[in-house]
């Protein structure tokens, strides 16, 4: 599927290149359309808004600890743009764009980082998609099952779970490739390599040259893509899902990328990374690439970016204030939603909670 792209001869996708000229030498590959590529970049547009609304809200002592995905967008808005409602979308953290092409509400995932219990629910038979998973790779077991499942079942759906490129040195992720391997599961494995796991650098993760190349381990095929290139994301994503989709598979996708933010609001990236690099990176920033695209291709105008701009802030703004009005959970709940007959100690710790609370009054 990936000949021409072989991650071990130093091979990577790249479609879109960064003054937002498509590489017309390629072999045929799945391309978006004009209105979906029209569509990815207002996505984008709101994505990034409603990120560095939540980095603001954060200083201004309204957002708790928040991770950043400005950089990152392209990653979950190609893949998730190249597969249908109906596969599950396992996510980590760094997901958001590729929530919004799922049509998951921003408040949701306001929500969720406001530590609502809420942020959670995604509605399964609406949208498919499981909650935020932070800690590490935790989330690729699940997926591998969804995918074991469904294919158990009959089904032609299959799963895109993301991770980072620290979560590949937990073995969490190892054993999911290999079952997935094993087992044949229609699963794709998004894997950002966003260059850091907070502070640590990606060669102090592996001893491989890319993380692409794993996949040849486990008895499947990998690729790295330009994850600042939602057209090689999105081929990348297409090609992969078909292959699961009739029975080959499962799929390794290193979306090679860029955190231009923090960790989360709780980092301070100037400890551990050079200026000059985050400058080298904003040039091939997903965003302005985009842009160029859409505005070269006459999809639309300097004046209607404005517009949508301002207009993608305000619905920032108003998710939030929805978010943030929404009902506070009871702090009871931390103690329900993981027996379905809360144990004895728990019960305890219950009623504990509950003189506490009122002794505090
Ligand atoms: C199992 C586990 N170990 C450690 C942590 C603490 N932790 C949070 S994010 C992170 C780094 C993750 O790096 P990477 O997988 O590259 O994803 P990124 O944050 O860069 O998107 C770590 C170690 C955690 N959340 N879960």
């Amino acid at each position: 599927m990936f000949e021409n792209f072989d991650p071990r001869e130093g091979k990577r996708l790249q479609i879109l290149n960064e003054d937002g000229q498509i590489n017309s030498d390629l072999p045929k590959l799945p391309m978006l359309t004009n209105k979906q590529a029209l569509h990815a970049f207002k996505i984008m547009v709101i994505t990034r808004e409603a990120d560095d609304w939540a980095v603001s809200l954060n200083r201004q002592g309204r957002m708790p600890t928040y991770p950043p995905v400005k950089g990152q967008e392209a990653n979950s808005i190609g893949s998730l743009m190249a597969v249908k409602n109906e596969d599950w979308f396992v996510q980590a953290f760094r997901e958001l764009g590729g929530l919004l092409i799922r049509g998951v509400p921003l408040t949701q995932h306001y929500l969720y980082f406001l530590g609502n219990e809420m942020g959670s629910f995604y509605e399964p038979e609406k949208y498919h998609v499981l909650p935020i998973s932070v800690p590490i790779s935790s989330q690729l077991p699940h997926a591998v099952g969804l995918a074991y499942a469904e294919q158990y079942k009959g089904t032609d759906n299959i799963t895109i779970v993301f991770n980072g490129d620290g979560g590949t040195s937990v073995g969490d992720f190892h054993e999911s490739l290999n079952f997935a391997g094993v087992w044949n599961a229609p699963v794709i494995f998004y894997v950002q390599n966003n260059q850091y796991a907070i502070s640590v650098p990606r060669h102090h993760q592996t001893a491989s040259t890319t993380i692409a190349e794993k996949a040849f381990g486990y008895g499947f095929e990998g690729v790295q893509v330009d994850g600042n290139d939602v057209f090689a994301v999105y081929a990348a994503t297409k090609l992969a899902a078909n292959h699961a989709r009739k029975g080959n598979g499962p799929t390794l996708i290193e979306g090679f990328t860029y955190r231009l933010g923090a960790h989360t609001t709780a980092d301070d990236p100037t400890r551990y990374r050079e200026d000059q690099e985050v400058a080298d990176w904003i040039k091939k920033d997903p965003l302005i690439r985009l842009e160029k695209y859409v505005l070269n291709n006459k999809l639309i105008t300097e004046q209607q970016i404005v517009t949508l701009k301002k207009e993608a802030k305000k619905q920032a703004h108003a998710a939030f204030e929805e978010a943030d009005n929404f009902q506070k959970e009871s702090l009871d709940n931390t103690f329900r939603y993981t027996f379905k007959n809360i144990p004895p100690i728990l019960e305890e710790q219950l009623e504990q909670r509950r003189e506490l609370e009122g002794g505090l009054k």
